[in-house]
């Protein structure tokens, strides 16, 4: 199921066309899971195998408000027919920080079996997560905000771009989400005047009322429903409202073909980006300790360079 208005929509792509055509110009797209099996993916399924299992409930954007369980969190939210406001978000990270918490690594070993990797999505060649094998597959592998996300009609995820100019993908598996994107140039014109310093936050909310069209108006559009893998490319703002009770796994990655904004991020010495934890904690996990950025830099320069000779010859 995709209508998607004017988000880019691909029945089929191979892994090759996918970064021509999209990693390498930045460039939304949804595409089609060929291996998607709808039958895994219903509420009462998932709350079978995982609704003993701690969540992490959030607000509409990145503020964690509680933790439940997913029994509790499926039981108050899904099932109601009308829009109500304020619902609350269930997302589910992998551990993603050297701290301890309620964490969706276990629920993800428990679902394993339910999924696999969308076939245009790399597993090689990527930047973030580093991997001393140099494969990486979402549904085994740790990867930065891979998150089981679970949320009830009326919940959103308000306007924001992603962390450490990486690229996101959001595979849904139950029910119906609609999808805005506003391109990156647009960054200056959607800033709050209210400066905020959180991760995700600082952008206005361009859906102040869910059922009314979103102001300003976004460049692409697009419904999502199972089995339809959404693109995020790195930069881009977008605002996702639930239509219908929804389930979906998202990730986060950086494609060496879509790499110099994170190669400048880099190279500007973020040290006061909050996300850095976040990246430095998965360059730990492939047996990399890094300090600092300017460290990230030293030790991929020679990668760095040729990345940049192959992007802007
Ligand atoms: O599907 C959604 O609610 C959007 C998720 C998202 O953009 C994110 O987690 O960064
Ligand atoms: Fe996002």
């Amino acid at each position: 199921m995709a209508n998607v208005q004017n988000i880019e929509y691909r029945e089929t792509l191979t892994e090759r066309e996918f970064i021509e055509e999209y990693v390498k110009p930045n460039r939304p797209v949804v595409v089609k899971d060929t291996t998607f099996k709808a039958e895994c993916w219903s509420p009462e399924a998932l709350a079978e195998l995982a609704g003993d299992l701690e969540v992490q409930v959030y607000d509409t954007l990145f503020a964690l408000q509680e933790v439940s369980t997913l029994k509790k969190y499926l039981d108050e939210n899904f099932g109601h027919t009308e829009f109500r406001d304020q619902v609350r978000y269930v997302r589910w990270y992998n551990q993603l920080k050297a701290i301890d918490h309620a964490w969706g690594d276990e629920a993800f070993d428990r679902v394993k079996h339910l999924w696999s990797k969308p076939e245009f999505l790399p597993a090689t060649d990527l930047l973030v997560p580093a991997s001393q094998s140099g494969y990486v597959d979402p549904v085994t592998d740790g990867f930065p905000y891979r998150g089981i996300l679970i949320a009830a009609k009326g919940a959103r995820t308000r306007l924001h771009t992603d962390p450490f100019c990486s690229d996101a993908v959001v595979a849904q598996f139950y029910g119906v989400k609609d999808f805005v994107m506003y391109s990156p140039d647009r960054a200056e014109e959607l800033r709050d005047t209210v400066p905020d310093s959180t991760s995700f936050g600082g952008f206005i909310d361009v859906r102040p009322n869910a059922l009314e069209k979103c102001k300003p108006e976004p460049d692409f559009h697009g419904v999502v429903g199972p089995g339809n893998v959404a693109y995020v490319p790195h930069g881009w703002l977008h605002d996702v409202l639930v239509l219908e009770d929804s389930v979906s796994i998202t990730w986060n990655f950086i494609h060496e073909m879509g790499s110099l904004e994170f190669i400048d991020y880099l190279m500007e010495d973020p040290h006061a980006d909050p996300e850095l934890e976040v990246l430095k904690y998965f360059y730990s996990r492939a047996g990399e300790n890094y300090s600092s950025p300017s460290e990230i830099v030293k030790k991929y320069s020679e990668r760095f360079a040729q990345i940049e000779d192959a992007l802007t010859a």
